[in-house]
């Protein structure tokens, strides 16, 4: 009986009452500190979240939201921008983590109703922001372990670290403005808390070391979309391998179009307005040709630069008597979610996209797309359809 009253009244004091040991002020565990690399992570989220708007947006545009043809690589520096933020925001993340980690087990542990408020909206940060860099750098890897579809949990999951994040500066911020006015060896407290004079590792080390780790993190990782860190960037999933000098994300017989993309009797369709146009590979190829420079920029994070020699997608539509300032949907051999994109009418007249037949100066090879793909300016690589079957102005 005693010993069940001991216990009820330890959980209690935990749960309710004040921690009886100061926390630290002057050493690393400084809130200074603390504040600066919630800065540099704070600065990762920002890039990472809005680089990752504008691309899902792209993929699934809202009415009022219209992405530029040009310039050319936006998209791919935006998505390169999504992946490296991303990546330098992990090892942030545990290291800020590690830093407030006295804290989070502060007593009281629930405390007064706007302590509890505040404790619940960090466990939502904290557990909001390692499913996204989690399965970000799962997708990256191409490698899902989980049943939910990545692309619609990953974004709506974005909302929540917003508004986490948002609760959390707020109610941080009298002790972010203190942390910022005071120089980082200052031994004055900040926050009202105690002095305890922790000491060990220096606050400059740390700061140093985060910005080192972040460092490294990107460029152990960011060969795949920046060119000359690529001999450097051992994590990096796909750095400049596969046929033709391009990676491959989804091969032929992975779609199981192999036997439909080499048959004999191929054709493209090219339909508007009732009125449609076959074409066979010959007659694709005796069509005026034209070269693109243009980069494939996966969503996945990877990206390289390519020749394109195809024929223009306008001069199609032209040829079925199409109305350049509609949108055009372009259709694969293959079936599903990846066997179709609608290019917007800007992008389906702009003289650089291609119903492409050749990559750097050779036939495609049927892992790029032969007979023939989709390629177009500033545009996510889920959306340059491989294998195409069918062109129809809308
Ligand atoms: N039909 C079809 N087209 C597709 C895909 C696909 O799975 N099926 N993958 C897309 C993706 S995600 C990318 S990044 C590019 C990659 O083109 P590549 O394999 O020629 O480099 O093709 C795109 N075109
Ligand atoms: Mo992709």
């Amino acid at each position: 009986m005693t010993a069940r009253a001991d216990l009820a009244a330890t959980l209690y004091a935990i749960a309710f009452t004040k921690q009886p040991a100061p926390e630290a002020d002057v050493g690393p565990r400084s809130p200074r500190i603390v504040a600066r690399v919630g800065l540099m992570l704070g600065i990762c989220v920002v890039v990472c979240l809005a680089t990752g708007l504008v691309s899902h947006w792209i993929q699934h545009p809202p009415g009022w939201f219209a992405f530029p043809t040009d310039p050319p690589w936006l998209y791919r520096v935006s998505q390169g921008l999504h992946v490296i933020t991303g990546t330098a925001a992990i090892p942030l993340l545990l290291i800020k983590l590690q830093l407030v980690y006295p804290r989070l087990f502060a007593r009281p542990v629930i405390g007064t109703p706007l302590r509890a408020a505040e404790r619940l909206s960090i466990a939502v940060l904290v557990s909001s922001m390692i499913f996204q860099l989690f399965t970000g750098l799962m997708n990256t890897a191409q490698f899902y372990p989980w049943r939910f579809f990545f692309t619609t949990t990953h974004y709506a999951m974005s909302f929540v670290v917003v508004a986490a994040l948002l609760v959390h500066i707020a109610v941080k911020l009298p002790i972010i403005q203190a942390a910022f006015r005071s120089p980082l060896g200052s031994t004055e407290a900040i926050d009202n808390e105690p002095v305890t004079g922790e000491r060990g590792v220096s606050r400059r080390a740390i700061l140093g070391g985060s910005v080192a780790a972040a460092g490294l993190a990107v460029v152990a990782f960011a060969g795949q979309t920046v060119p000359f860190l690529r001999w450097v960037s051992f994590l990096a999933p796909r750095s400049g391998e596969g046929p033709q000098g391009v990676p491959v994300n989804r091969t032929a017989s992975a779609a199981g179009v192999v036997d439909m993309a080499r048959a004999a009797d191929y054709v493209l369709t090219v339909v508007a307005d009732g009125r449609s146009r076959a074409l066979t590979l010959d007659d694709l190829r005796r069509l005026p040709q034209h070269d693109s420079d243009l980069p494939i920029a996966c969503v996945e994070g990877w990206s390289a630069e390519a020749r394109w020699r195809g024929v223009r997608v306008r001069d199609l539509v032209a040829m079925v008597g199409g109305d350049p300032d509609r949108a055009v949907r372009v259709v694969s051999l293959e079936r599903g979610m990846y066997g179709e994109s609608l290019l917007p009418a800007a992008f389906a007249r702009h003289p650089s996209t291609l119903v492409a037949l050749e990559l750097h100066g050779e036939p495609l090879t049927v892992d790029h797309g032969y007979p023939c793909r989709l390629i177009a300016p500033n545009r996510p690589g889920v959306l340059q359809t491989k294998w195409l079957s069918r062109i129809e102005v809308t």
